[in-house]
């Protein structure tokens, strides 16, 4: 006699490590085993873990696939349970162990519910309270995938909807963007989260409009990195500023950004702005003395190509490269994510300029590690970043420009660092 259901056990042995790593990419291979075999996808849940491994379980209406994989050892355990004879689980097998590049499979198939050894009951269902909805299946299911930007220590996840709408590993970086429920739009740069449509505002208006609305004469400036398109596009709400020249080194980050982002990239096709694509570094060893009011240092984070962004050579040349009353800004990472860089950057940038010449200053960015992220400004001719706020023209600014985070009282309180962050300062 047939049992209610089939349980397949299965082992996925030497398979590949990136892919049993990569939570959407799982979740893809398992809703498609799922098709593959004629089941109905109800919903799907899909968990990283840190360092490593994905659990996730599929719901489709004839029980569930589920799976949990230890990409340290090449392994995946995976559950296939079908009730019924529509599907057929051993599709999914076959299906799985192609996407996860397995060399070696096994499984053993259980019978689940016996039907010699059960017996129907008489009960009412209908009046037992808690029946389903006689609603049809979702077509399309709510996925639920998690994006994790973390250390060893300390993480913060955005739930999305599964899909990698951009994926590229380029020369210097893996560059994603991804499409989350509550943020928009996400791009990511080596599992980093690098800006979402609906938080970037808090990182571009407080990169750009803080210095600029201490420094009302800018006319010449430079960005380096900012490859989305967000902080020029906030330059270029100054009427003062002539030209803007962006030096970007992944022009992957700018195609990203082009299909995906517009809200930012917009800013990108403007007559004012130069955008060159190569090394920011390299560029400005060769730029001329003086030729920038503003540098504004848009760098991902200390690792692979943006490293060379938090030395003390490069900033040598931002120095050299400021006109005399010249200003630079640089995103300068997480006081507690990121301690060392935030306080190597600003001791540095202290040496170059001048400890009364150096501000770093605070801004909640909800999608980064930790949520409090800090940029760095730093004045060639000691323009305090506070003191000279004309409060009234910075408060029309933000009114005309329809800013959503910086303001006339953000700008002052910004610099308003917690004891811990001060004393962290403190050099030795
Ligand atoms: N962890 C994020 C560090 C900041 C990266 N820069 C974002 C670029 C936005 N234009």
């Amino acid at each position: 006699m047939k049992p209610l259901g089939r349980h397949i056990l299965v082992e996925f042995y030497g398979c590949s490590a990136e892919i049993l790593n990569d939570v959407p990419r799982i979740e893809s291979s398992m809703l498609e085993a799922a098709e593959k075999a004629g089941a109905t996808i109800i919903n799907s849940v899909f968990h990283h873990f840190s360092p490593f491994g994905v659990s996730g379980v599929v719901v489709i209406q004839e029980s569930h696939l589920a799976i949990h994989t230890w990409p340290e050892y090449g392994y995946a355990a995976v559950d296939l349970f079908t009730c019924g004879y529509t599907v057929n689980p051993w599709v999914s097998y076959a299906s799985l162990k192609t996407a996860f590049q397995a060399e070696h499979g096994s499984a053993i198939e259980l019978n689940r519910g016996q039907l010699e050894l059960l017996e129907k009951t008489d009960v009412d269902l209908a009046n037992m309270g808690h029946t389903a909805p006689r609603t049809p299946p979702q077509t399309k299911h709510n996925r639920s995938v998690w994006f994790t930007d973390k250390d060893e220590n300390i993480a913060l996840s955005i739930r999305h909807k599964g899909d990698r709408l951009f994926k590229e590993k380029s020369p210097y970086q893996l560059v994603e963007v991804f499409d989350t429920y509550k943020y928009g739009k996400m791009l990511t740069v080596d599992k980093m989260v690098m800006c979402s449509e609906k938080d970037e505002t808090s990182y571009h208006e407080m990169i750009i409009h803080v210095p600029m609305m201490v420094n009302p004469d800018v006319k010449k400036v430079l960005v380096i990195g900012g490859g989305d398109g967000g902080s020029v596009r906030e330059i270029l709400k100054h009427d003062t500023v002539e030209s803007v020249t962006m030096v970007e080194i992944d022009e992957a980050v700018v195609r990203a950004s082009r299909e995906f982002l517009p809200a930012l990239s917009y800013a990108l096709d403007d007559p004012k702005l130069t955008l060159i694509i190569d090394d920011g570094i390299e560029y400005l060893k060769s730029a001329p003395d003086e030729s920038f009011d503003f540098i504004v240092i848009d760098s991902s984070d200390p690792v692979g190509p943006s490293v060379g962004l938090f030395s003390a050579a490069f900033y040598d040349d931002v120095f050299r490269c400021l006109t005399p009353t010249g200003m630079m800004c640089a995103q300068s990472e997480s006081p507690r994510f990121n301690q060392t860089a935030f306080v190597d950057l600003s001791h540095c940038l202290q040496d170059i300029f001048g400890p009364q010449n150096v501000h770093p200053y605070l801004v909640f960015i909800q999608t980064y590690p930790t949520g409090m992220w800090s940029f760095t400004y730093g004045t060639k001719a000691g323009i305090h970043p506070v003191d000279g706020l004309d409060i009234e023209a910075a408060e029309r600014f933000a009114k005309t420009h329809d800013l959503q985070y910086y303001n006339s009282d953000v700008h002052p309180a910004a610099f308003c660092l917690p004891t811990f962050i001060q004393k962290m300062l403190v050099r030795p």
